[in-house]
């Protein structure tokens, strides 16, 4: 909810997020970890200053729509989703179990709040699209935030729907890119050189910022500067993160995108993060 609470009350909710995940994450002794320490300041800023919903009616109709195009950054959001109150705390325990609400994979049908399946990357901002024009359509002022990966820039798609959402001077249109630096593959640059990207999708016509993903203060300025920028064009928040953020030993691995903890491992990154070395 729109609730304009304190930085630091917002980076405890970062904190808290960071928790969730790490539970959930020891619960199967592996997981896309990583990317989700270093998008819960985003999360946090999504969901505590950010978007309109009602934790107990998920579905209302006036919500903003927080379209996960990652569909293995599901941890991340089931973590945020849970400080939310739209997921009970206790289903952490289930996290990537049959007959879980809280698959490895975000599934729409699964699980409260997560608004589509995206686990074939590169659909979110195309979809994000389509729920734009129609909620134009109804004359509502809900936003659709779509959360991409540096990774789906990759994607051909990706950047149709950038050109299309211009097109069409989407302005409830708030596009979230994580920029960690990793892929699948191993450092996103390597792979395919998506820079200049503040040019890039100014560009195709987007209002356009670029912050640290870490810094709680400059996500506030940025999230509430694209929902008030009055401009006929949709928006992007490009965010720089740091994987593993708040635990030093995870954010040191070099291949991080899937990583495996020792069970000791675990304990000590909860320790980290209770001693409030995130954010
Ligand atoms: C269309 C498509 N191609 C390939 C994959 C396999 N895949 C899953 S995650 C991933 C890496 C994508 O990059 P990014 O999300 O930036 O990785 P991360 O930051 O999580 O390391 C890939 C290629 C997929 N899910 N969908
Ligand atoms: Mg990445």
């Amino acid at each position: 909810m729109t609730g304009k609470i304190s930085n630091t009350s917002l980076e405890q909710r970062a904190r808290n997020i960071r928790r969730h995940a790490l539970r959930m994450a020891e619960v199967q002794g592996q997981g896309y970890i990583a990317q989700a320490l270093g998008i819960a300041d985003v999360l946090a800023v999504s969901y505590f200053d950010g978007l309109n919903y009602r934790a107990h009616d998920p579905e209302w109709e006036g919500r903003d729509r927080f379209l996960l195009s990652i569909g293995h950054y599901a941890i991340a959001l089931y973590a945020a989703l849970i400080e939310a109150g739209i997921i009970p705390e206790d289903e952490i325990e289930t996290y990537g179990s049959d007959d879980s609400r809280l698959p490895m994979s975000g599934m729409a049908s699964y699980t409260p709040g997560m608004e589509i399946t995206g686990g074939s990357l590169g659909q979110g901002l195309s979809i994000a699209v389509g729920m734009c024009l129609g909620l134009k359509r109804k004359q509502s002022g809900s936003f659709v935030y779509n959360l991409l990966s540096d990774g789906e820039l990759d994607e051909g798609s990706t950047w149709e729907a950038a050109m299309s959402a211009a097109s069409f001077g989407l302005d409830n249109l708030i596009a979230i890119v994580d920029v960690n630096n990793m892929q699948a593959d191993g450092p996103s640059k390597g792979i395919l050189n998506f820079e200049p990207l503040h040019e890039k999708f100014a560009a195709f016509g987007w209002h356009v910022q670029r912050v640290d993903g870490n810094v709680i203060a400059d996500l506030v300025t940025a999230f509430r500067a694209a929902r008030a920028c009055g401009q006929r064009k949709p928006r992007v928040i490009i965010c720089d993160t740091k994987m593993g953020k708040g635990v030093d030993f995870l954010e040191a691995r070099e291949r991080n995108h899937f990583l495996r903890v020792e069970p000791e491992e675990w304990s000590r990154a909860l320790e980290a993060i209770n001693a409030g070395r995130a954010s």
